[in-house]
């Protein structure tokens, strides 16, 4: 038995490659986290092979305090998770302050996690307390259709959720609370993270302008199907706009209302506002 045997390590080496083979993982684009199950760190703990220093975080997340993550290195390529997730991966601890990390697994040939390290932590911190600990994932992905409509669609939150609901009936049933929007900011840092964790309080999707969208789910089927469908949608948007610079018909207000009915979720009236011209 070998720790890629697994389940969770599976199913986040799968995840990475599905993500490559979208085209969402140009060079080392994007990043993922697992938030490890208390079971999963026993099955896993034997195969431990380091006690890395503790290096700071630069956040805190005190929630997160003695929690295990499976998260992608920084610098390392979605393409080759498949082929040595070893070397492209790690598995970190948190200290009992949430302030630091050290390596236990992975990343064999050195490096560290994800860039985003910041970002992932804290939205798993926000998602961890409001879905009472179901959500374990947080996704980072490049997906071309999303990062291309940030050019010509308003930042608004209002507007993306809106535009992206019409272009396919499961959306509003898939993301019924809607999309976050981040404006251009510099990645990698606590600033783009505590915009990011902000908008997790309300979303499970996040765009960051002319960069990239954040999903946060319950298991790695959900969140990269989350990815998917949002990215689906920005695909058909894309394509409606190159056509006609306006739509000759759409999925309407009461329309939205009446699926929200029959699908038993929840719809936001903010969203569901006269556009202004
Ligand atoms: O290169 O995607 O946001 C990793 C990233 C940084
Ligand atoms: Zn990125």
């Amino acid at each position: 038995m070998s720790i890629l045997d697994v389940k969770f390590v599976q199913g986040f080496i799968r995840m990475c490659n599905d993500g490559w083979e979208q085209g969402w993982h140009e060079r080392n684009g994007g990043n993922l986290s697992y938030r490890m199950k208390p079971e999963e760190v026993e099955e896993v703990k034997s195969f431990f092979t380091q006690e890395g220093e503790w290096k700071e975080i630069d956040t805190s997340v005190p929630k997160l305090a003695g929690e295990y993550f499976m998260v992608t290195g920084s610098g390392k390529y979605f393409r080759n998770v498949i082929l040595d997730p070893a070397d492209s991966a790690c598995i970190i601890e948190l200290d009992e302050k949430g302030e630091n990390y050290r390596i236990r697994w992975g990343l064999v040939n050195g490096g560290r996690p994800t860039s985003e390290l910041p970002s992932h932590l804290m939205n798993h911190e926000v998602k961890k307390e409001i879905t009472g600990g179901k959500h374990r994932v947080i996704y980072h992905a490049h997906p071309t259709n999303v990062i291309a409509l940030t050019f010509v669609l308003p930042l608004k939150d209002e507007v993306f959720t809106r535009e992206l609901w019409e272009m396919a009936t499961e959306c509003p049933v898939v993301f019924p609370d809607g999309i976050g929007v981040v404006g251009w900011m510099v990645p990698g840092g606590r600033d783009i993270a505590v915009a990011t964790s902000e908008l997790m309080k309300q979303y499970d999707v996040a765009i960051w302008a002319h960069h990239g969208m954040f999903c946060s789910g319950e298991d790695f089927d959900l969140t990269f199907g989350l990815m998917h469908t949002v990215e689906k949608s920005a695909e058909i948007l894309v394509k409606v706009m190159s056509m006609r610079p306006t739509k000759l018909q759409t999925i309407e207000p009461q329309n939205f209302r009446d699926l929200a009915k029959d699908f038993h979720v929840t719809l936001p009236e903010k969203f569901l506002q006269e556009k202004e011209a």
